[in-house]
């Protein structure tokens, strides 16, 4: 069931709020501790929307003297709506090298949180799109607040994960292992309404989304793929069209409702490309094959990469999996 105007007739159109208390009627040992935090979530996404929105406006300039300030801005949002939230037992941030100091005699949760608080810095003072990617882990641990290298898990481990995007309207898209389904902001009642029910992705595309820029810093089969993209075959659906917003979670967004592949490879002399396998290629990797797509590293499947830092970083193909799967081949030297 692809996107279609929400109306509210049916389930789309109903609010975030009820979707999850519908959801977790599902799940009779929920304790309505991951439905808050996932309202959370969107309450941090409202927040630093109307910032965003603003921000032209109060001549908030993404950058001052080198310093990010709506991503600092975005980070201090969520670190705001979470510390004394209750909800989490662990708060790590993109931004900061090390994760959010949780304070110590205050009720703690027993979810880990993971998030990239302003995606796509390098559009925040040209009005282009922006996002937000989280990723949420159950600490198992027996008391106390886990360890920072307690949040160094596998994909596989994630228990929900999605992303905030800051586009023509504000999206909160996001799984919890079963189904995708993207929640679109309704700033005049600011209620997230139910827009984009069970999302599944084409199983190919006609677009592409990489820096080519960096063209010549890759290795021979990714520029391969890349060339074969753009050669001329009707049969093929080629040349594929190339969109690169400068924004992550935007083009995956893309590649989710209408198929194709966004690609952040690696480069001869930094094999491990730019995207953090935590705070990114994780959580992303999970919507995308909750909807039907693939993530990898080119190699391998990104859920499956053993992670030894908090942040890491690791080369991203995502998107259809025919896609996806063909660029391995290019990159294993198999075509
Ligand atoms: P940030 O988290 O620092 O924004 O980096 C991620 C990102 O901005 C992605 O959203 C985007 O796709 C990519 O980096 C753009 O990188 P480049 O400018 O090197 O193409």
């Amino acid at each position: 069931m692809g996107a279609r105007e929400y109306t509210i007739m049916g389930r789309t159109g109903i609010t975030l709020t009820r979707f999850i208390i519908e959801t977790q009627a599902g799940h009779p040992a929920a304790t309505g501790e991951f439905s808050a935090l996932l309202a959370q979530i969107g309450l941090a996404g409202k927040l630093i929307a109307h910032d965003l929105r603003r921000a032209g406006l109060i001549q908030i300039l993404g950058t001052t003297g080198g310093v990010n300030v709506q991503g600092e801005a975005a980070n201090e949002t969520f670190i705001k709506v979470f510390q004394y939230s209750g909800l989490v037992c662990a708060l790590a941030s993109e931004e900061m090298e090390k994760p959010v100091q949780l304070p110590e005699n205050w009720p703690h949760g027993k979810y880990m949180l993971l998030f990239d608080p302003l995606d796509g810095s390098s559009n925040t003072d040209v009005n282009m799109p922006l996002g937000a990617i989280f990723s949420i882990l159950r600490y198992e641990g027996k008391g106390g607040l886990p360890s920072a290298p307690e949040l160094v898990r596998k994909g596989t481990e994630q228990v929900a994960a999605g992303y905030l995007m800051y586009g023509s309207s504000t999206m909160l898209v996001f799984t919890s292992g079963q189904s995708v389904n993207g929640f679109t902001l309704d700033p005049g009642i600011g209620e997230y309404l139910l827009s984009h029910e069970n999302i599944r992705m084409p199983a190919r595309g006609k677009v592409y989304a990489v820096n080519e820029g960096n063209y010549h810093k890759w290795p021979a089969g990714t520029r391969r793929y890349i060339d074969h993209l753009k050669e001329s075959d009707k049969a093929t659906g080629r040349p594929y069209s190339s969109r690169y917003s400068g924004c992550l979670a935007a083009d995956v967004h893309r590649m989710l409702l209408g198929g194709g592949i966004y690609l952040y490879p690696g480069e001869t002399d930094k094999p491990e490309g730019k995207l953090r396998l935590l705070y990114e290629a994780n959580p992303l990797a999970m919507v995308v094959e909750q909807a039907g797509g693939r993530a990898s590293t080119g190699t391998m499947r990104i859920l499956e990469v053993e992670p030894k830092a908090l942040h890491q970083r690791v080369p991203l193909l995502i998107g259809s999996a025919e896609d996806v799967s063909l660029a391995e081949e290019f990159i294993k030297g198999k075509r």
